[in-house]
């Protein structure tokens, strides 16, 4: 396919501004010292937004292409919503991404799909790329029901976004049991769910838009299962945590990607 893959570390509530600092600029260091080619495979960081005012300044100063963005964000522009960040302010700090509807943020605070529909809509109008989690729970794969649910988020999304709006969407496929657990999933049902959807946004828009979204794999992802993973035609990257807090293994992860 012509996507370019991408290779995004989400921190999560990990490394104050100081540890971020240090991490990006040895990231940056292995990268060059392999010769690491971004146009071949784009490399993004998630920290907190207590980081992200410090990524900038490395980034725009050494003039890295490592990319960066944030975890979640408002659905207001501004105004009194006391302890939020509102999109403009994380497109002001040069933010190319933005997670959105991550399982832990679905989980520990009040994001439902119409919550997750504005952040979306939020970050594409501040001109960023909202990277949209989807994922079904042991539960529903017991069922065997995972990919009508997987589907069926990204649709409850999509369905309101124009063609032009839905092109610009990263899509996030995690399935809750392998968070965080070491139980990846297979690249099997990576490529199932990922084709899926896939298959989903050429039936909502069309053939063009399913074949611009980038969709990655995210949970457990290590560079002992990278290289299979990305072998699936339908998966376009992946969303790393555990393994995005050392530097040289998400360095290698990305060579392999
Ligand atoms: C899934 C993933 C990153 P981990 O949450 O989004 O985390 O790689 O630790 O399973």
């Amino acid at each position: 396919a012509s996507r370019i893959p991408l290779v995004a570390g989400n921190w999560k509530m990990n490394f104050d501004h100081r540890e971020a600092t240090y991490f990006v600029q040895k990231l940056a260091w292995l990268l060059r010292d392999a010769r690491f080619d971004y146009h071949a495979c784009e490399v993004a960081l998630m920290p907190s937004f207590t980081s992200l005012r410090s990524v900038q300044v490395l980034v725009e100063a050494d003039r890295l292409k490592i990319r960066y963005g944030a975890q979640a964000v408002s659905v207001t522009t501004q105004g009194a919503f006391t302890g939020d960040v509102s999109a403009d302010m994380l497109a002001a700090l040069g933010c190319t991404y933005v997670i959105v509807g991550h399982s832990e943020r679905r989980k520990y605070h009040p994001e439902d799909d119409a919550n997750i529909v504005d952040q979306v809509r939020a970050v594409l109008a501040a001109g960023m790329k909202p990277i949209l989690c989807v994922g079904e729970s042991f539960e529903e794969r017991r069922q065997g029901i995972e990919l009508d649910f997987a589907v069926g988020q990204v649709h409850d999304v999509t369905r309101d976004l124009s063609s032009d709006q839905a092109a610009e969407l990263v899509i996030a496929y995690e399935p809750v049991w392998a968070i965080g657990t070491g139980m990846v999933a297979t690249p099997q049902s990576a490529q199932e769910a990922a084709q899926a959807i896939r298959a989903d946004l050429a039936a909502t828009f069309d053939e063009d838009v399913a074949e611009r979204v980038r969709i990655l794999y995210g949970g457990s992802v290590t560079s002992k299962n990278a290289v299979e993973l990305i072998g699936e035609p339908d998966v376009d990257g992946f969303l790393i945590g555990g393994a995005a807090l050392d530097p040289d293994e998400l360095s290698l992860i990305a060579r392999l990607t």
